[in-house]
């Protein structure tokens, strides 16, 4: 097989600094059988196929680290509730909110929901995305859950992606266990983890710690479960209210800890502890009108690293652009241009576990990259619903 060498390019490589304004030429990348062999100035020229690529910026492909891409129905009828004033939460009170998505993704089959996803997925691919994880939450029975992962695997043949599968079973209390949290976890979340498992459909443990939802002493059986089954953990926490979620998970060594609005300084010391991603998800905090910011500052002066994703979901973030959450992430938590890029690309990949595959332009790694058609960071960034990308390269595979 013949080895790729992109010339030409402005190279970011999110592979320690991320360089402002990348010269032309000042780096080239050589590419064989899928994987990244050579990074560096004036690589030498032995027979491979020459890339020009005209002066474009160059940077790892991007990486969507939490979504809940899979589901059924849509909810735009909340969102018309909440500009009625009605809160997310009382809409959740009122069986709304995921309940609402669970009723409809029980109602289809894989196959079905697969093709409900596929438009979703198809847009992320279309901004230079090649890898996304994909959660299930909203089955909330052994049987929903597992064919929302099943729909998650198929989409990852059907595809050129690399789909990574999330157990969320802790989603939801579904109406049939109501006032039964405990006898949930047992039966459902962990008794279907089991099942999910064996049938090799999961990368990862997540749970939402929420008031609405189920608070880390209840989660931590599962977490504890997950341990046992070799999988690592994540967590959806302190989002609405501080609830002690992300101690629960540093102390699991999660790969991530997601939304965070609520959380503390001491939080982020722990999560610097413990290794775990603070994965930051404007999309919600912007559909939600929320106010309280992440401690940015905090995960920053703690060595945290932070990651940024759509949240793709039908109620609070009904968002399939990575392109845009990296705008709201400089513009609503006031990350920089260099935070947002490592925030979509080696980070995210931190936050899912594949900081060895994917997610940064280095000699090992797989041959993921997105031309575009700006030269600098900054132009991808600044943006609203512009969609510059040239070339998405997926496993060294242009397309
Ligand atoms: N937090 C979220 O933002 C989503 N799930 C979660 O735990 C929202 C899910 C939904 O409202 O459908
Ligand atoms: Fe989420």
């Amino acid at each position: 097989m013949t080895a790729t060498l992109y010339t030409n390019a402005r190279i970011v490589t999110c592979d320690g600094q991320v360089s402002r304004d990348p010269a032309a030429g000042a780096l080239e990348v050589q590419t064989e059988a899928g994987r990244i062999t050579a990074v560096g100035p004036d690589l030498p020229r032995r027979g491979q196929k020459i890339v020009d690529c005209g002066g474009r910026m160059m940077t790892p492909a991007l990486i969507d680290c939490h979504t809940h891409l899979v589901f059924g129905g849509d909810r735009a009828n909340e969102f018309e509730m909440r500009l009625d004033g009605v809160a997310y939460e009382e809409i959740a009170r009122q069986g709304g909110g995921i309940r609402a998505s669970m009723l409809a993704t029980r109602a289809m089959s894989v196959e079905e929901l697969v093709q409900a996803s596929l438009p979703r997925l198809d847009h992320l691919l279309a901004e230079g995305v090649t890898t996304v994880e994909i959660k299930s939450g909203y089955g909330l029975s052994i049987e929903a859950e597992l064919n929302m992962l099943r729909a998650a695997r198929r989409l990852g043949q059907i595809r050129p992606v690399r789909v990574l599968t999330t157990w969320l079973a802790a989603h939801a209390l579904p109406p049939e266990y109501a006032g039964r949290h405990a006898a949930y976890i047992q039966e459902v979340a962990i008794a279907g983890l089991e099942a999910a498992h064996a049938e090799g459909l999961v990368d990862a443990v997540d749970a939402f710690c929420e008031g609405i939802a189920f608070s880390s002493a209840m989660l931590e059986p599962l977490f504890l479960r997950a341990q046992a089954l070799g999988l690592p953990v994540k967590i959806h926490s302190e989002q609405l209210s501080h609830q002690g979620g992300t101690a629960l998970a540093a102390r699991f060594n999660a790969l991530s800890a997601d939304h965070l609005e609520h959380a503390t300084a001491a939080d982020a010391a722990l999560m610097a502890a413990s290794g775990t991603v603070a994965t930051l998800l404007p999309g919600a905090f912007y559909m939600l009108r929320e106010t309280v910011l992440p401690p940015v500052q905090a995960f920053r002066d703690h060595g945290v690293p932070m990651a940024l994703s759509t949240d793709c979901n039908p109620g609070t973030s009904p968002l399939t652009s990575v392109l845009l959450t990296m705008n709201m992430g400089a513009t609503l938590f006031r990350l920089t241009v260099a935070e947002c890029l490592l925030a979509v690309t080696a980070n995210a990949a931190r936050a899912l576990g594949l900081q060895g595959e994917t997610g940064r332009i280095a000699p090992g790694l797989s041959a993921d990259l997105a031309l575009w058609n700006v030269t600098r960071p900054a132009q991808l960034v600044a943006r609203i619903g512009f969609n510059p990308l040239h070339t998405r390269i997926f496993q060294g595979k242009s397309q």
